[in-house]
C-alpha cells in the first residue's frame, strides 16, 4: 500500500475520497484554538463512542507474533517480544483524541508504556529528530522526536481498563493525544528514529505533516 493505492476496491475507494477531501479543503472551518484555553478543537464534535477507522486490512496480532523493533538511528535497538514489552514499566494515563474526520473523545483511560521509558531504552543518537511508526497492517506515520518526546505519549495495550480489542489496534498501538489520530499507529510494530523526516501513508496521502488539531492542519 506504499503508493497509496490500498489492498482491494475499496480501500483505493476509500483513499480516492480522502484524497479529494484533501484537495478540497473538507471540513476546514478556517479557524484555529488555543488548547490551553480550549478543549474541543475547531471544526470537532464530541462523541461517546470511539469510532474504528484504518485501510480494511486488521491484522490479527497474537501474543506469539507479536514483535516491537525500535531501531534506526539509536545506540541501543531492541526487539521485544510481548511479554518483553509488558516487563517495561508501566503507567495510566487520561487524555482526548481527536479524528480528523471531526470526532473528539475525552477522558479516555489509558496503560500502557511511556514512549519517554522506550526513547531512555535505545538512547538516539545526538542527530535523530524524527520518528516514523509502523503497523502490522503496512501502515506508517511520522512526527518530529520532540512530538513523540512528551509526557502523554504512550504505547498502549489497555483503554477504559481492558486490553484493546484487535480492531483498535490491539494488543499494542501508539497513542499522541494532542495530535489527529491518524499519528497512533495501531498494530504497532516498529518504532524507526530518523535524522530525516519521511512521511508515513497518510501524509503522503494529502494530510498535513503535522496534524495539530487546535491549528486545524488537516490536510497538507
Ligand atoms: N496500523 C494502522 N494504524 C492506523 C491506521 C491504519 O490504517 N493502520 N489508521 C489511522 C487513522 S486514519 C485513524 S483515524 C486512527 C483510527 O483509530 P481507531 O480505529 O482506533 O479509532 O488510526 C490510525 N492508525
Ligand atoms: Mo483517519
Amino acid at each position: 500500500m506504499d503508493d497509496g493505492t490500498g489492498k482491494n476496491a475499496g480501500t483505493t475507494k476509500l483513499v480516492e475520497a480522502k484524497r479529494a477531501w484533501a484537495r478540497d479543503g473538507r471540513l476546514l472551518t478556517g479557524t484555529t484554538a488555543d488548547p490551553a484555553q480550549v478543549r474541543l478543537p475547531p471544526g470537532q464534535r464530541l462523541v461517546k463512542d470511539w469510532p474504528v477507522l484504518d485501510l480494511g486490512a486488521q491484522p490479527s496480532i497474537t501474543p506469539q507474533r507479536f514483535r516491537l523493533d525500535i531501531d534506526g538511528a539509536v545506540h541501543r535497538p531492541l526487539s521485544l517480544r510481548l511479554d518483553e514489552f509488558m516487563a517495561l514499566p508501566q503507567a495510566d494515563s487520561v487524555s482526548d483524541m481527536h479524528c480528523v474526520t471531526q470526532w473528539s473523545r475525552y477522558d479516555n483511560h489509558w496503560r500502557g508504556v511511556a514512549a519517554r521509558t522506550v526513547i531512555e531504552a535505545v538512547q538516539p543518537h545526538s542527530d535523530a529528530a524524527h520518528v516514523l511508526l509502523h503497523g502490522a497492517d503496512g501502515y506508517a506515520t511520522n512526527l518530529r522526536l520532540d512530538q513523540f518526546d512528551q509526557a502523554d505519549v504512550f504505547l498502549v495495550h489497555s483503554w477504559e481498563g481492558a486490553p484493546i480489542s484487535a480492531e483498535h489496534g490491539g494488543p499494542v498501538r501508539a497513542l499522541i493525544p494532542r495530535l489527529y489520530l491518524w499519528k497512533s499507529a495501531k498494530w504497532i510494530n516498529r518504532i524507526e528514529f530518523l535524522v530525516r523526516d519521511r512521511p508515513g501513508f497518510w501524509e503522503r496521502n494529502g494530510y498535513h505533516n503535522n496534524a495539530d488539531p487546535w491549528m486545524e492542519e488537516r490536510y497538507g
